[in-house]
């Protein structure tokens, strides 16, 4: 049966279209952590719509699985196939073409397989700004930004991928193709499908295309780093930045030693802004301006001032040229490498809670884990300005990181999820929830959205064909 499948794909994609052979299609295989490894009958990489939604018909004739696939740079497992050799990979990268750029509509449509920079590169060749940032931007997709609605850096200001998307084209999981391109920013008819395949990790359908907003580009970019005595005044200091900026406040990451301690000891940093140890906290901020550079230093040095007065602020380093600031940008990038690279596997949490409550979230949730685990490490980082920190947790020193997370995974999920949910916030802010947290979303769930979200999920993909063992 297999072989028959299999010669189906390889008409309607021809050789180049097909990857059988073990060593090729093991890197699709694996996710970026390491963390999941399972196997593939193939991997296809079809180059259109048409095409897509030809495999996606013989798929479900010999109801075989389907994975889809962007960069593979997702965090939570969700685009790695089990074990079974049984699903096919659907790779997106040969869907690579950017189809229009249309200036006065300040919008782009590109092909999912698009990497990211490169959609960044395409609008600024036209004097715009395509906002979405991430660390992975070298090689993520912008399929898969879609499909598992990637936050960023830049969510304070231009919002997440979903926010960011005007308009999606996708197969479903019945062959049909969604012709939903418009690159409208009111367009009420009905449900979005749109909203709905944003954010379902390849449950729901394969996204081919997407129009995406563009935005003037800033004429300044100023980015300060910040030393902090504690998580509040971090929270504090935003509330003024905010209140004081407004608009021109781009980004607002909370870094905690730990992570540069981890990205010095990776070699990707030689040197920081600020003795990294002469703070218990540090925010890398920036702000940006339509006006010009002077407006927007002025706004930001009045602004920082006034908190170094106020004793709010220990001290400041503001990048003085756009190399400074790239530098500081590429600390805060090293951090989430650096953490697999010198303590390997380590028991990861994506959470948002709101920007309120995090402080007192953090005591009471670091206290809990202190008191069962003496030791343990917490390099809780990130888009605090989100409400939304990385709280990836580490086996005490001396310790045995991977059997620690091995044993303890679950003992500090609960600890961690029942304070988040204790606290009004979300298990899964960026990330998605793959195969990582399915058994958290069933636990914690809503039982009405769940059975909603099964309820859709039966609807287009009644086979259930679609990335199973993903999400619900
Ligand atoms: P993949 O990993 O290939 O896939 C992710 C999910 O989308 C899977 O469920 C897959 O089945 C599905 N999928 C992929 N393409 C399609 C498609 N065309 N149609 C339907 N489903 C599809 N994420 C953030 O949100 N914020 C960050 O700041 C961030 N920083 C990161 C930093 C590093 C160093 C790394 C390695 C990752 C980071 N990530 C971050 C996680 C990851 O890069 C994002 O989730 C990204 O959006 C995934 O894109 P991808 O193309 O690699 O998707
Ligand atoms: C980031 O913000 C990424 O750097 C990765 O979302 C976070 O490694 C992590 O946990
Ligand atoms: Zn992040």
């Amino acid at each position: 049966m297999s072989t028959t499948l299999l010669s189906a794909l390889r008409e309607t994609l021809g050789e180049r279209g097909m990857i059988t052979d073990p060593a090729e299609k093991a890197p699709y295989c694996v996710d970026w952590r390491k963390k999941y490894v399972g196997d593939t009958l193939a991997v296809c990489l079809p180059s259109s719509a048409l095409e897509v939604a030809a495999l996606v018909r013989q798929c479900a004739e010999f109801n075989t699985a389907i994975v889809p696939q962007g960069g593979n740079t997702g965090m939570s497992g969700a685009a790695t196939p089990d074990s079974s050799g049984k699903q096919i990979v659907v790779s997106m990268k040969r869907l690579n073409r950017v189809r229009a750029v249309d200036t006065a509509n300040y919008s782009i449509t590109v092909e999912a397989g698009v990497i990211l920079q490169t959609l960044q590169d395409e609008a600024a060749k036209h004097d715009r700004l395509f906002p979405l940032a991430i660390g992975s931007q070298g090689s993520c997709m912008i399929g898969g930004n879609l499909a598992s609605n990637a936050g960023g850096t830049a969510v304070l200001r231009y919002g997440n991928a979903r926010e960011l998307c005007l308009g999606i084209e996708a197969v479903l999981p019945n062959g049909e193709i969604v012709n939903a391109l418009q690159g409208l920013r009111k367009n009420n008819v009905g449900y979005s499908l749109r909203d709905l395949l944003i954010g379902s990790e390849g449950t729901l359908g394969i996204i081919t295309a997407a129009t995406m907003k563009l935005f003037p580009r800033p004429k300044a970019q100023v980015t300060a780093w910040i030393a902090l005595e504690s998580m509040d005044d971090a929270i504090a200091l935003f509330q003024v930045a905010f209140a004081k900026l407004g608009a021109m406040l781009t980004a607002f990451e909370l870094i905690h030693p730990l992570g540069l301690e981890m990205a010095e000891r990776s070699d990707a940093v030689k040197s920081f802004p600020l003795p990294r140890d002469s703070a218990n906290w540090f925010v890398l901020m920036e702000a940006s301006d339509g006006e010009s550079e002077a407006h927007a230093t002025a706004a930001i040095e009045v602004m920082l001032g006034e908190e170094i007065e106020a004793g709010r602020i220990l001290d400041v380093a503001v990048a003085g040229t756009m190399a400074q600031s790239q530098s500081m940008w590429a600390i805060r990038e090293a951090i989430s490498v650096a953490q697999s690279m010198v303590e390997g596997p380590h028991i990861k949490h994506d959470i948002s809670v709101p920007i309120s409550r995090f402080a007192e979230f953090h005591r009471v949730t670091f206290a809990a884990l202190s008191e069962r685990y003496s030791g343990i490490r917490v390099n809780c980082f990130g888009h605090i300005g989100d409400g939304n920190l990385h709280y990836n947790v580490f086996a005490p020193l001396a310790s045995d990181q991977a059997s620690f997370g091995n044993v303890e995974s679950e003992a500090i999920n609960r600890i961690v999820h029942d304070r988040v949910v204790e606290f009004g916030g979300s298990i899964s802010a960026e990330h998605g929830i793959g195969q990582l947290r399915r058994d958290e979303l069933a636990h914690y769930g809503d039982p009405a959205s769940m059975q909603a979200m099964r309820a859709i999920k039966q609807a287009l993909d009644p086979k259930g064909l679609f990335n199973p063992g993903k999400v619900i």
